[in-house]
């Protein structure tokens, strides 16, 4: 684990709302009990300490988070914290991503929640954290092509604002709902904009369909991709698409086993992908709903799929490739890479790179 946490890492799947810490979260309901609010939450009906639950009970959680988090304030402070809670974990670059939100009782508008969340990331900046944070905006299945199209557009709108800091769109939401087919038109449009495209991608059985033709785009990282390859009930033809396009897997181990879509560690799809050399970056997706962190999920695949520190090092390093950020940013982040493996490794250093 002291390795783990010492090592420099790079976070490319974590939902906002998700992310959330039991501090955070505990300062959140003490705040809203102050405020009289009748309807008192229990912390533990927001995170999965032991055990695993159905995606259908994660996402009834999800709704619960949102009645915290329904203020800018509440997303101000929460994208700070998690900012700061990532770069204690020796996170280094970091892609949020969020669903823009509107809170009409709360006078929350899409635009104001999108500010708060742009303005901590901002403070963030200015202070000595070591962190390059960036901004993908979600799309949920639950919503409509509309909704989609707004959802584009204000990722237009906020990455000219914010100076480049809004680079993606992501398609999450409970997997089981809509169709993604139905969106593809938002996400050519997004890329013709300059935004790069995240996808959550076969998450749970049976979608091969839409999988196929999501992945004809092909999106430029996958989410989860839990059931692309054949022996789970996926085909060869996802996987060729994957292969061919080269396309990044974004792999979350805990979320996936504590939300049934894995059963076991050693089942894990990381497995398949990794021993066959295809680009993996290991993630988080919710460490606040899977109480996780990214240094436990390389220390949990380090100790399920048997990786040495070295090899650990080269996930890590590897996943550099794969953000949406400039090779100018790449650049400096490679370097800070290179002062720890010289650091820590000494000899063989050549071999590494
Ligand atoms: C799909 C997920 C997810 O956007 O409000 N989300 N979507 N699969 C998952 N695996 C468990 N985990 C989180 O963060 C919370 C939202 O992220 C998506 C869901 O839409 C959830 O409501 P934001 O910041």
């Amino acid at each position: 684990m002291e390795f783990c946490r010492s090592l420099p890492k790079i976070e490319l799947h974590a939902h906002i709302n998700g992310s959330i810490s039991e501090k955070t979260m505990q300062e959140l309901l003490q705040k809203r009990s102050q405020e009289g609010s009748k309807d008192p939450i229990e912390r533990w009906t927001t995170t999965i300490e032991k055990g695993d639950k159905s995606l259908d009970e994660i996402f009834a959680m999800f709704k619960v988070i949102h009645q915290i988090s329904n203020n800018t304030d509440a997303a101000y402070k929460i994208t700070y914290d998690i900012i700061h809670e990532f770069a204690e974990d020796n996170v280094k670059y970091v892609e949020l991503r969020t669903t823009p939100r509107a809170v009409p009782d709360t006078g929350m508008t899409k635009e104001l929640y999108l500010e708060s969340v742009l303005k901590a990331i901002a403070d963030c900046e200015k202070e000595d954290l070591d962190i390059i944070v960036k901004l993908i905006l979600a799309i949920d299945r639950r919503s409509d092509v509309n909704i989609a199209n707004e959802t584009v557009d204000l990722a237009v709108k906020y990455k000219q604002i914010s100076n480049g800091k809004v680079i993606g769109i992501d398609l999450s939401g409970d997997p089981s709902v809509n169709d993604a087919r139905d969106f593809i038109p938002a996400f050519k449009c997004a890329r013709s904009k300059g935004l790069k495209l995240a996808l959550h991608l076969a998450e749970v059985l049976d979608q091969n369909a839409e999988t196929e033709s999501v992945l004809d785009l092909p999106p430029d990282r996958i989410g989860h991709g839990t059931f692309l390859h054949p022996e789970v009930g996926g085909t060869e033809s996802l996987v060729a698409k994957v292969k061919q396009h080269k396309t990044p897997l974004e792999l979350c181990l805990t979320s996936n086993v504590k939300g049934r879509t894995v059963k076991a560690f050693d089942n894990h799809q990381f497995k398949y992908w990794y021993d066959m050399g295809h680009p993996c970056v290991v993630c988080t997706d919710d460490k606040g709903v899977f109480a996780t962190s990214l240094s436990k999920e390389y220390k949990l695949a380090a100790e399920t799929f048997d990786i040495s520190q070295q090899d650990l090092y080269q996930l890590s390093y590897k996943a550099i490739d794969h953000i949406f950020d400039t090779e100018d940013t790449k650049a400096i982040l490679r370097q800070k890479w290179c002062t720890f493996a010289e650091n820590t490794f000494k000899a063989n250093i050549r071999n590494l790179q």
